[in-house]
C-alpha cells in the first residue's frame, strides 16, 4: 500500500508567462520511454513481482522504496506542465462569453492539452504518444532488473538535461534541476546494488552521461542540501534494509551515501487557478467553492479549507496576469 502526503518533493514557481510548446516538451519526462511514469511503473512492477523477498530483502527494500519516490516525481512533472499551461488561452470568467476562448492555442504542439485535458498534463510523451506498458521491464531476474534500472536512470538524466536546455520556463528549469539530482541518486543506488551483488566495478561508469550537475544553477541548492547522496525512506516502519546496499562513497563527490528515515521535507503545492472558459473545474468555479464551504460546515469542518498550499490561486483565473497588467496600465 502507499500512504499519500499532500506535498511536492520540491518547490516550484507559480504560473507566470504560459509556455504551451515548452509544456509539450516536458511531457517527455512524464510519459516518454525514459520518463517518470516509466521509472515509477518499472520499480512498482519489479517490487510487486519480487519473489523470495526475505532472502533478498535489501534489494527488495531498495526497489520498492524508490518506486514510492517516483510517484512524487510524476506529480511534480504534472505540476510543472500545468503551471506552464496556466493562462495559455484567455481564462477570465467574463459575462458568459466563451466565443474564441480556445483560438489562441489551435497551433500549440499538443492541442490535446486543451481538448482532452483542462490545460493540463496527460500520460503521453513529447510527441503526444500515450505512455505504454511496453516501457516496463520486470523480468524477475534481479541482475537483469537492476542493470535495466541503471540504464533507465542513465538515459532519463540525459533526457532531463536535453529538456532543460530546450525549455527556459522557470518551472521547467526548477523541475529538471531537481530531477537531475534525484535521478542521479537512483542511478548511483542501482549501480551500488549491482556492485554489492556481483562485485562489478560500476562506480567506474560515473559520470554517465557527463553532466556537470554541480554547475547547473537549478541543481545546486539540492546538492548543497545533500540531496545528491540521500535515499529517503518513504515508510513509517518498512524498508529498513536499504542501507545494506546503498552505502559507500558517492562516485562523483566522494560524500558518504546515506539513508534518511522518513520522506523529504518537500514543499507545499501551489494552488493552480481555475481555467473557467475551459470549464476547469467549472464555468463558474465560485459556485463549487460555495457548495464546498456549505458541505464543510455541514460535516462539522471549519469554514475555511483545512489543507495548505504554498502560492494560492490567483483570483483573476491565472490568465498570465494580462487582466492585472491592463488594469495597471489604465490606472
Ligand atoms: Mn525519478
Amino acid at each position: 500500500m502507499i500512504l499519500r502526503l499532500d506535498k511536492w518533493g520540491t518547490e516550484l514557481p507559480p504560473p507566470t508567462e504560459p509556455d504551451p510548446d515548452g509544456a509539450a516538451a516536458v511531457q517527455e519526462l512524464m510519459g516518454g520511454r525514459f520518463g517518470e511514469m516509466s521509472t515509477f511503473m518499472n520499480y512498482t512492477f519489479q517490487s510487486f513481482n519480487f519473489r523470495n523477498r526475505q532472502g533478498a530483502r535489501p534489494f527488495y527494500d531498495l526497489v520498492a522504496n524508490i518506486a514510492a519516490e517516483e510517484f512524487g516525481h510524476i506529480e511534480l512533472v504534472a505540476a510543472t506542465i500545468n503551471t506552464m499551461l496556466t493562462g495559455a488561452s484567455p481564462t477570465t470568467n467574463g459575462d458568459g462569453d466563451i466565443a474564441g476562448a480556445m483560438s489562441g492555442v489551435k497551433s500549440a504542439r499538443n492541442t490535446q492539452h486543451f481538448i482532452a485535458g483542462g490545460h493540463a498534463a496527460l500520460p503521453q510523451d513529447s510527441m503526444g504518444k500515450p505512455w505504454t506498458g511496453e516501457n516496463v521491464f520486470a523480468s524477475g531476474d534481479l541482475i537483469e532488473d537492476l542493470t535495466h534500472n541503471f540504464f533507465l536512470e542513465t538515459v532519463a538524466r540525459q533526457n532531463k538535461l536535453r529538456v532543460y536546455e530546450m525549455v527556459d520556463h522557470p518551472a521547467a528549469r526548477a523541475l529538471t534541476g531537481y530531477l537531475l539530482v534525484r535521478g542521479g541518486v537512483h542511478q548511483v543506488a542501482y549501480a551500488r546494488a549491482l556492485e554489492n551483488l556481483t562485485g562489478a566495478r560500476m562506480m567506474n561508469l560515473f559520470p554517465t552521461p557527463r553532466i556537470a550537475t554541480e554547475k547547473i544553477p537549478e541543481c545546486r541548492p539540492h546538492i548543497e542540501r545533500g540531496d545528491h547522496k540521500r535515499i529517503y525512506r518513504f515508510s513509517p516502519d518498512d524498508f529498513k534494509e536499504i542501507s545494506a546496499v546503498f552505502n559507500g562513497p558517492h562516485p562523483e563527490t566522494g560524500d558518504e551515501l546515506e539513508v534518511v528515515d522518513g520522506p523529504p521535507e518537500g514543499a507545499l503545492p501551489n494552488d493552480l487557478p481555475p481555467q473557467p472558459k475551459a470549464f476547469v473545474p467549472d464555468f463558474h468555479p465560485e459556485e463549487i467553492s460555495q457548495i464546498a464551504a456549505k458541505l464543510r460546515q455541514a460535516a462539522g469542518l471549519p469554514r475555511e479549507p483545512t489543507g495548505e498550499v504554498n502560492v494560492p490561486a490567483q483570483p483573476n483565473g491565472g490568465d498570465g496576469g494580462v487582466v492585472d497588467k491592463v488594469k495597471d496600465a489604465i490606472s
